[in-house]
């Protein structure tokens, strides 16, 4: 890797738990239809778009929609999804995140965020860290969902950095493959069994903080 220029973020997991609101309306949602849905299975919707999200939960119930009634589907549950972070405060934020966003503002690095919500800006704002992006990709900016390299690849453009000049942070193996595909050097968010193609990993971004 070339010296970092760009951070780029994802969102949930990495900068703020918002997995756990997103289970509570999912979990609401599969209820409603009748199908068992676990935490367990929450995993395999994290760093997914919300398309995606509704037909894999789904296809763990069996259950076919079509594109009309899984448009309503997913608006229900985005609806609740936002009355479950509506009262979201900075005290939400994962240890470490805005003090090491703070560290690299200081150290002269380009900050961008790269996340599949289309509900990133109101979290960012909630959090109270918004001022702290010189750019932000999210689920409303791109068309094709990670693993696709779309959003780091737009998030180092609207930085005007090339793309071995960013360092991704990412929590979801699907933004992993993301960012390697992307070309950048990957910081996974977790543990080194659940995310083996990051160029490294940390538990948190408390890790990178400077004391
Ligand atoms: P929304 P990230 C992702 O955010 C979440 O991890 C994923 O669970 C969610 O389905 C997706 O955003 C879409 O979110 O419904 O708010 O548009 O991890 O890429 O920051
Ligand atoms: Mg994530």
């Amino acid at each position: 890797m070339e010296a970092m220029k760009g951070a780029i973020f994802d969102l949930d997991g990495v900068l703020v738990d918002t997995a756990k609101y997103h289970y509570l309306a999912w979990k609401k949602l599969a209820d409603q239809l009748g199908i068992d849905f676990t935490e367990a299975d929450n995993e395999q919707l994290k760093g997914v778009s919300r398309v995606r999200s509704l037909e894999i939960l789904l296809e763990l119930g069996g259950i076919e929609k079509d594109e009309l009634e899984q448009s309503r589907l997913r608006e229900l549950k985005n609806n609740w999804y936002l009355a479950f972070i509506k009262d979201m405060t900075e005290k939400e934020l994962l240890a470490g995140a805005k003090e090491y966003l703070l560290q690299l503002r200081e150290e002269g690095v380009k900050i961008s965020l790269g996340s599949a919500s289309k509900n990133a800006i109101s979290i960012l704002k909630s959090l109270n860290i918004y001022e702290l992006f010189d750019e932000i990709i999210d689920g409303t900016k791109v068309a094709n969902a990670k693993p696709d390299p779309e959003v780091f690849l737009k998030a180092a453009e609207g930085l005007g950095l090339k793309p071995n000049e960013c360092v991704v942070f990412e929590d979801a193996q699907a933004g992993v493959q993301a960012g390697k595909s992307a070309g950048m050097y990957v910081v996974g968010i977790g543990t080194k069994e659940n995310l083996p193609e990051a160029d490294e990993v940390v538990a948190g971004l408390y890790q990178l903080v400077k004391s």
